[in-house]
This record gives structure tokens, sequence and C-alpha cells, in this order.
């Protein structure tokens, strides 16, 4: 009888045991360090389908306002201009025509140091990030990164692609590299803790020989591969959900060159152009046309079409921006349905893209601010909404 109870007895506790042994098992795995990543689709636009809502406001709203205007950009237009270095609140796109641009550029060439290949810290640079997101302005990224195999900059074009790729050699330590770019996005949050939009634009101008990841140093395979591994490594890896993914061509209008190094509509959200062959009236037909390539391509596959990045260095014509930029944009009705246009950075009275307080093109800006067509920040929507 006794040894019959404590044998029951002993069952009791074996069940009581295993009992609370397989609830752990289930807690563990369900909130433990094992937990599934979030799956709860937001849109069936982008290629992050689980994209934040700011970021899908973007994009949509990107499409709405390119239907009538074209959002003016500038590269690194809050870190420095002409004869100023990180200054508060300053902007040579301001000072001459009393508004912010409605796009800022900037680029993350070495992004292993604590200032990029221009000298822009890159606390400062998430700071003014954040800045113009605040004012309702847009940010569109670039990354001049060294070559991984040589460590030379992003113009050593000497073959690097093919042993960072899955499974090569250099594969998981240029995963490093891209650890840096992640935690520097991740880093791009609101006071009230809403992750900033931006609009990545990796491995751009890759229908050029000059960098790393250009036709001279990797096939089309492998271009495409470096731009899915890249993708898949922010997206799904590190879960980053504020990303639109620009790629930028450059100087064609022809369709076939285009997308003959292209990733594919599911790996991109922007069909951009870098366009710098503007330096003649003669050459407006051929970014007019090129302009309206990619803003009829961007309507038939859902995208959005922006001139990424443009200029004549020194801007050597006082009409440029009326007489070339925005005669290029207006060519016809296509070309017109770009989202943005941005020109490059403003180094210094020798490299500049921009105009500034005193430069000859200063009054032609004036014209081309008050053109209709144009949007600064002062014209912008929510776009975030
Ligand atoms: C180039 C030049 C360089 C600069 C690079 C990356 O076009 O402006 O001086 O280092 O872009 O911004």
């Amino acid at each position: 009888m006794v040894n019959a109870m404590s044998q029951n007895r002993n069952m009791i506790y074996i069940g009581i045991i295993f009992i609370l042994f397989f609830f752990g098992c289930h807690r563990d795995s369900s909130t433990g360090p094992n937990e599934k990543k979030t799956t709860t689709k937001t849109n069936d636009l982008l290629v992050d389908t689980l994209a934040t809502a700011e970021t899908i406001a973007l994009f949509k709203n990107l499409q709405q306002i390119s239907q009538t205007g074209v959002l003016f950009g500038h590269q690194d237009d809050l870190a420095y201009g002409v004869g100023w270095w990180a200054e508060a609140g300053r902007s040579d796109v301001r000072e001459v025509c009393g508004d912010y641009p409605a796009v800022y550029g900037w680029d993350l060439g070495d992004i292993q140091k604590e200032a990029n290949l221009d000298g822009v810290n890159f606390t400062q640079m998430k700071g003014w990030i954040i800045e113009a997101y605040n004012r309702g302005g847009i940010n569109t990224i670039s990354m001049h990164l060294d070559n991984p195999v040589t460590q030379g900059d992003a113009w050593d074009n000497s073959p690097a692609v093919r042993y960072i790729l899955p499974g090569q050699s250099r594969h998981s330590s240029y995963l490093k590299t891209l650890d840096l770019i992640a935690a520097f996005l991740k880093d791009l949050k609101s006071s009230n803790g809403i992750f900033v939009p931006v609009i990545l634009r990796p491995y751009h101008e890759h229908t050029q020989t000059w960098s790393w990841w250009g036709t001279s140093s990797c096939t089309k395979e492998e271009y495409n591969a470096l731009w899915k591994m890249t993708v898949e490594y922010f997206r799904d890896e590190h879960e980053l959900h504020h990303i639109l993914y620009a790629i930028s061509p450059q100087d064609t209008n022809s369709e076939t060159v285009y997308f003959e190094r292209y990733p594919g509509d599911d790996y991109v959200d922007i069909l951009g152009l870098d366009y710098y062959q503007l330096w003649s009236t003669s050459r407006v037909p051929h970014l007019g046309k090129a302009l309206e390539m990619i803003a009829k391509q961007a309507d038939l596959r859902g995208k959005v079409a922006a001139l990424t990045e443009t200029g004549v260095e020194k801007v050597p014509y006082t009409d440029w921006w009326t007489n070339y930029l925005l005669a290029s944009l207006k060519y016809n009705e296509s070309s017109r349905k770009i989202a943005w246009a941005l020109v490059w950075r403003n180094a210094s009275t020798d490299h500049h893209f921009g105009p500034y307080p005193g430069h000859g093109s200063a009054p032609d800006f004036v014209k081309f601010y008050n053109d209709p067509l144009t949007v600064f920040e002062k014209d912008l929507p929510d776009m975030y909404q």
C-alpha cells in the first residue's frame, strides 16, 4: 500500500516536472534569442515587404509628386559649402534662393573611420540627416566604399566583387563593412523613435569602368549577385525596414544599356540616373530622352524615376540652371515626370556643382527656384504620411 502510494506520488512529481519542462521550452522558443523575425507584410510595392509606414508613404508621395514637380537636391548641403564648414543652419542653396533643398545627398565612403572620404564627420552626418527629416526633407545615401580586396579607394578597380560574394574568401570581412553601414542606418531615428526613411544608392555608376563594381571589374552576374546580397543582408539579416533602394547607371539614354546590369524589379525601388554630360545645350535632348526613358520605365514597373546625380564642375555657364538643367527636365511630358534632380557637392570655388552667393550662375538659380516645376523644402507636402 505504502509502496503504491509513493509510486503514485512519484508519478505526479514526474508529471509536474514534465509539464514545467514543456512550457519552459515552449516559452523559451517564443521569446528567447531564437525568436522568429517579424513577418507581417506591410506592402506589395517595395523591395522590402516589411517596410515601415513612413517608408511606404515616402515612396508613394515621390510617385505622386513626380507627376507635377521635380524636387531639387544637393550633396552634403548642410555639411559645408564654398568658404564654410559645418556651421549650424547654413546651406549654399538657401543662401542663394532663401530655401533649403528638398533632397539631401550623403555618402558613407570610409565608414570604418570617423569622417567620410570628403571629411564629413559621421556623427554630425546622422544629425543632419535627422534635421533634414524633421524639416520634411528627403535623404539619399551613396557608398563610395574602399576596394575590399586591395584596401584602395572606390576608384581602385582591381577585381574585388568575385571575392566578396557568398562562399568566397573575402565574404565575411566584407560583411563587417556592411555591418558598419547597417549600424549607421539603425541610428537614424527621430526623437519620437521613428526610423528616418532613407534612399540607399549602393554601387552607383556601375555602367562605367572607374569603380571596383564597374564594368571593367565584374561581370553582370557578379554585379547583380553583389546587389542582391547587400539588399538581403540589410533587409533580412539586419532587419532594416526604413530603406528604399535606388540604382544609378550613368550617362545613358539607352534602355538596353540601362538594364544590361540590373538585379531585377524585386530588388530596385527607384530607377536613378547619374548624368555628367550636360556641358552644352546640344546635350539637352540626350538627357531629356534619358529622363523620358527612365520615367516611362518607372511607370511601367511601378517604380520612381530620379536624376540621382548631375552637374557640371564650377557651373561654367551663367544660364546653366534654366537653359541646360530645367530645359532637360522640361524636354517633354515624360521627362518632367522624374521625382528629383540632385547636384553634387560644393567643396570649393574649383570643385562645386551647386550655386553659392556671388557665383555667376546664382541669379539664374533663383529663376530655376521660382519656376513652377521645381520643388524646394517650403513647397514640400508631408512626404512621410
Ligand atoms: C567625386 C568628387 C570627389 C569626392 C567623391 C565622393 O565626384 O567630388 O572629390 O571625393 O565624389 O564624394
